[in-house]
């Protein structure tokens, strides 16, 4: 919306001057940043800030404000300025201490870190991406609460971006862009800052489509605007975006580096400051003083702080929108306002299900039920899978699917990991709802860009990752995780679990439901698992714990401690068995989250894996990697340091050494023969096995019967 000022040509000009000299004065007093970007885009931020985004400075969580979103997050000063100058909680010294320890202005916008941050940007692609997730958040959430109440509108609002050449490179984005198309999210508008140059030059090295027709195929609505510094033609193209039902981009041919005479249109503007001289110069050019700094004219001052009481204005209308909704409709009300808190309902959990012990239930079927469970009582759980819902189960089932038409409640991604990540990141950034997105536990690896952003942001996503080792069988080691564990247990935040059973399972569902700081992955099996003695009474509490005792040793004081995850907790537990039966006192462990056990206090950690028993063995179907620091150096490790191969599940186990007897034999030889470290597979298949063995072959006594639950 204008402000209170008349606004003039020159006083727009004037006022994205100062977006530009602050943005180059910030880079100029870091010695560090991206000014080029900043000074390009100026023009179309502002149009976007000042006569369309409904925000509200002073109020920066209001729910129902339009989202902002700097895709490219390199260009962080253009968006810092506008915090600053339109009156969010940016001071003129959080603009001077760009980029410095301690600062609420990062080198890339951080979401919870700087008010008014939308999303943690700077990985090209990723933004648009979370941009396309708010999107389908804002029609989903409008669904489910606008309506008969009220005049029906305490949700409407708009999704708008800046993206960067780079952005649009990426793969990412073309994965959600074509979502974004096929699902016509309209109320979606992206500015792309066409300027020909990236960061080791011309675009045209390495680019030569037609963006806006790719676009269009996808289904976008699409515009080009000839000069990025005509304001008057942004905004009728923004206007026109809005009109249209499609997602819109808008192609603005802009200059990077604008008005620096030395560095305009050209890389060297991308990626480092102009210099004492050029910032000099390019104010001269623009008219401006050379000699002040971080200098915001009045008229500019007061044109941008005219969103204070725009906001306010906003908020006070939508509060009293609400106030009438909550009059006609008091329950449904509490429910928004529930879903906006992030608060979960009273008995959320009540319907999870225990399962007896014996009965055999693969880990993906019991995530199954705990969705079916929590379907209902939390309807804020919203999420799906990458064409994978058959393998994954994670439909709610009867509910309607998202699509163009319906904000139904089961979305279908396509075959687009990446996307699926960073749109469940987009959900989460909303707020209102509690993402789940699914695929095969080996394709996270084309999600991780998008996990590691939804960890660095701790945003309370869960990914449902099945088929997570060598049990899914026949698909062979393309398809069989190895190294995920370890790999995905690297990532700091993330909650990385590997539930035992089914009952594990459930509780597993649990804790990623009551985690509202970071990322919970769960990674469950294909096969068929006995539900294990101990589980249905001690699961939910000892998950939430990331380990505990499942099996206390006779006497209860352990010689020997065997310690599993996922489908091997089943052998840890076999095994303890077998050695009791040889007279061996043998504690098991279930260890289904590193991370959560490493956070429980010391003493906790000590009563569950106590210092003075160092005779330990873990077996888990991964590589090796990490289970030193639980085993000690008495410990052995039975892991899996190899790839997988292509054959029935149980035959795998059976060659690599994943037995009972195996286990329990290795685990003998531990407590008499002092054997300890990685204890290599049996046999490597069509890979070789790997030589780790430390003492001697510690047992290839199998047999066909000794692979309880592989089936
Ligand atoms: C995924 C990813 N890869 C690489 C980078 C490093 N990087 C930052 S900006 C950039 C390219 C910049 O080109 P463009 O997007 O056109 O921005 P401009 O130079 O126009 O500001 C690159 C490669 C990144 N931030 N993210
Ligand atoms: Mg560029």
């Amino acid at each position: 919306m204008a402000g209170m000022t008349t606004v003039t040509p020159d006083l727009d000009r004037l006022a994205i001057d100062t977006i530009r000299t602050l943005s180059i004065d910030g880079v100029q007093q870091a010695n560090s940043g991206h000014p080029g970007a900043p000074m390009g885009a100026a023009p179309m931020a502002y149009a976007v800030w000042t006569r369309f985004l409904r925000h509200a400075p002073t109020d920066p969580a209001w729910p129902d404000r339009d989202r902002f979103v700097l895709s490219a997050g390199h260009a962080s000063m253009l968006l810092y300025s506008l915090l600053h100058l339109t009156g969010y909680a940016v001071s003129m010294d959080d603009l001077k201490s760009f980029r410095q320890w301690g600062s609420i202005t990062p080198g890339h916008p951080e979401h919870g870190l700087t008010p008014g941050v939308e999303a943690t940007t700077g990985p090209l692609g990723q933004g648009l991406t979370n941009a396309v997730g708010m999107a389908i958040a804002e029609r989903r959430l409008s669904a489910e609460f606008n309506g008969d109440g009220a005049d029906g509108s305490i949700v409407d609002h708009w999704t708008y971006v800046i993206a960067s050449d780079g952005d649009l490179q990426e793969g990412v984005a073309s994965e959600a862009a074509s979502l974004a198309g096929h699902l016509r999210l309209g109320k979606l508008v992206v500015l792309y800052d066409d300027n020909l140059i990236q960061l080791d030059g011309p675009t045209k090295m390495a680019w030569s489509e037609d963006v806006p027709a790719r676009f269009a195929a996808y289904g976008w609505h699409t515009q080009r605007v000839g000069d990025g510094n005509d304001v008057a033609a942004i905004t009728t193209a923004i206007e026109a975006a809005r009109a249209d039902d499609r997602p819109s981009l808008i192609a603005v041919r802009t200059h990077i580096g604008f008005g620096s005479p030395n560095k305009q249109d050209s890389q060297k503007a991308h990626g480092a400051p102009l210099g004492p001289d050029e910032v000099r110069l390019t104010k001269e050019a623009y008219g401006w003083d050379p000699d002040r700094t971080f200098y915001v004219p009045a008229d500019a001052a007061a044109h941008f702080r005219a969103a204070i009481p725009a906001g306010e204005t906003l908020v006070a209308e939508w509060k009293a929108r609400l106030a009438a909704y909550a009059e006609a409709e008091p329950a449904r009300a509490a429910e928004f306002q529930r879903r906006l808190a992030g608060d979960l309902a009273q008995g959320w959990g009540s319907d999870l299900k225990t399962y007896e012990t014996g009965s055999e239930v693969a880990t993906r079927n019991a995530s199954q039920d705990a969705i079916q469970a929590l379907g209902p009582r939390v309807p804020e759980l919203f999420g799906g899978a990458a064409d994978l819902s058959e393998s994954n189960l994670t439909d709610v089932k009867g509910e309607p699917d998202f699509s163009a038409e319906t904000a139904g409640r089961n979305l279908r991604f396509g075959v687009r990991e990446h996307a699926m990540g960073g749109i469940a990141n987009g959900l989460a950034y909303h707020g209102g709802f509690r993402p789940y997105v699914a695929t095969f536990l080996t394709f996270s690896d084309y999600m991780r860009g998008s996990v590691r952003l939804a960890s660095v942001a701790g945003l309370p996503v869960t990914y449902v990752w099945t088929h997570d080792s060598v049990g899914l069988g026949e698909d062979g080691p393309t398809h069989q995780p190895v190294e995920h564990y370890a790999a995905l247990r690297a990532i700091p935040n993330l909650w990385f679990v590997r539930p035992g059973d089914a009952n594990e399972t459930a509780a597993a569902w649990a804790l990623a439901l009551e985690r509202r700081d970071g990322p919970v992955a769960l990674a469950l099996t294909r096969q068929k698992l006995p539900t294990l003695p101990g589980t249905s009474t001690g699961a939910r509490n000892g998950v939430a714990r990331g380990g505990y005792i499942l099996r206390e040793a006779s006497g209860g004081t352990p010689e020997l401690i065997t310690i599993g995850t996922g489908s091997e907790l089943q052998l840890a537990f076999a095994a303890a068995e077998a050695l009791e039966a040889d007279g061996i006192p043998t504690r098991v462990v279930s260890l289904p989250c590193w991370e959560v056990f490493d956070a429980q206090d010391q003493a906790y950690r000590d009563s569950v894996l106590p210092p003075s028993v160092r005779k330990r063995l873990s077996v888990e179907i991964g590589v090796s990697l990490g289970w030193e620091r639980w085993v000690g150096d008495e410990g052995a490790i039975v892991s899996l340091d190899h790839f997988g191969a292509s054959a029935p599940a149980g035959t795998i186990f059976e060659h690599f050494g994943f037995t009972t007897d195996r286990v329990a034999d290795v685990a003998r030889r531990v407590v008499r023969d002092g054997l300890r470290g990685r204890i290599g597979t049996v046999d490597g298949g069509h890979f070789g096995s790997h030589p780790t063995l430390e003492a001697g072959d510690p047992g290839v006594e199998r047999s066909g019967a000794s692979d309880p639950g592989h089936s």
